[in-house]
């Protein structure tokens, strides 16, 4: 029994390799598989998490890549490693994005420490470490952490940064089937987190880097995006948090891809 390390990738061809590097032997005793998922990159990605994959596989873990059936989003990936995970018996999933802005172990170290349902990695809480964000997107994040802190009657530190863990019993309850399948999963997710009195959530300061990468959250999309769930939280919360907001039908199914050898 262990731990699913899934790392999403979606054309971050220059940042996957340097994402899979953190991964060293010291962790192999709780990261029971490494599943790295494409979701469709057309940029070479995939062959370089391949060979990647190979190097984990010589350190013992059990690595390989994966590439999702059809193109189901950010939010459709998680979905798809969650009911892999279950389905695979593992004790819960660290979400950890391919494009190389946090460090592993920022998570990895403390998780024992919490025996929260969910570990969520905070960019923006007293001990974070925020490198290369301009001053308006820090702004606006902790802004939305206070406006949907308000709403939830809990504190969010981070409404969805790219490095958190979801335990077992977090993820048979299932809350993550009904949520967006783009962009804004992590949002819908945490909210319905939130509003789920049995539901622990713990929160840790973890660093975040922007340097290389493409980051696809385009800002103003986003905030439009992130003013429409306040509303509809204000105006029908509970209509809001059961609804059904998937895009693609499950089963959402992936292939693996062909081990290659270091
Ligand atoms: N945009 C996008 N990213 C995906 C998809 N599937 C997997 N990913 C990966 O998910 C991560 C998305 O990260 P970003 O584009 O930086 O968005 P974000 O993390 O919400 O925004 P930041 O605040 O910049 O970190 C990257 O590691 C992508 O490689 C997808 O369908 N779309
Ligand atoms: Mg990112």
């Amino acid at each position: 029994m262990g731990l699913l390390l899934f790392v999403p990738m979606y054309n971050c061809a220059p940042q996957i390799g340097r994402t899979l590097e953190q991964v060293t032997a010291a962790w192999r005793p709780s990261i029971a598989e490494i599943l790295v998922l494409d979701n469709g990159s057309t940029d070479g990605g995939r062959d370089v998490a391949g060979a990647a994959c190979a190097r984990l596989r010589a350190l013992g873990y059990h690595a390989h890549v994966g590439k999702n059936d059809a193109n189901y989003g950010l939010g459709g990936s998680h979905k798809v490693a969650f009911a892999y995970a279950l389905e695979r018996g593992h004790d819960g999933v660290v979400v950890f994005h391919g494009d190389d802005q946090g460090r592993l172990a920022d998570l990895l170290d403390v998780a024992d420490s919490f025996s929260a349902e969910c570990v969520l990695g905070a960019r923006f809480m007293p001990g974070s470490r925020i490198q290369g964000y301009a001053p308006h997107r820090i702004l606006a994040n902790v802004a939305f952490n206070g406006i949907y802190s308000a709403l939830t009657a809990r504190a969010l530190w981070d409404l969805g940064s790219g490095l958190n863990l979801y335990r077992r019993r977090f993820l048979e309850r299932r809350l993550w089937e009904g949520c967006a399948d783009d962009l804004t999963f992590n949002y819908h997710l945490l909210l319905r987190s939130a509003a789920h009195p049995d539901v622990s959530l713990a929160f840790t300061p973890i660093s975040w880097r922007e340097e290389d990468q493409v980051s696809n959250a385009k800002l103003w999309k986003h905030g439009v995006q992130m003013l429409g769930i306040t509303r509809a939280l204000l105006l029908s919360r509970t209509a809001w948090l059961t609804a059904d907001h998937r895009t693609h039908r499950p089963p959402l199914t992936f292939t693996r891809q062909p081990d290659v050898t270091p």
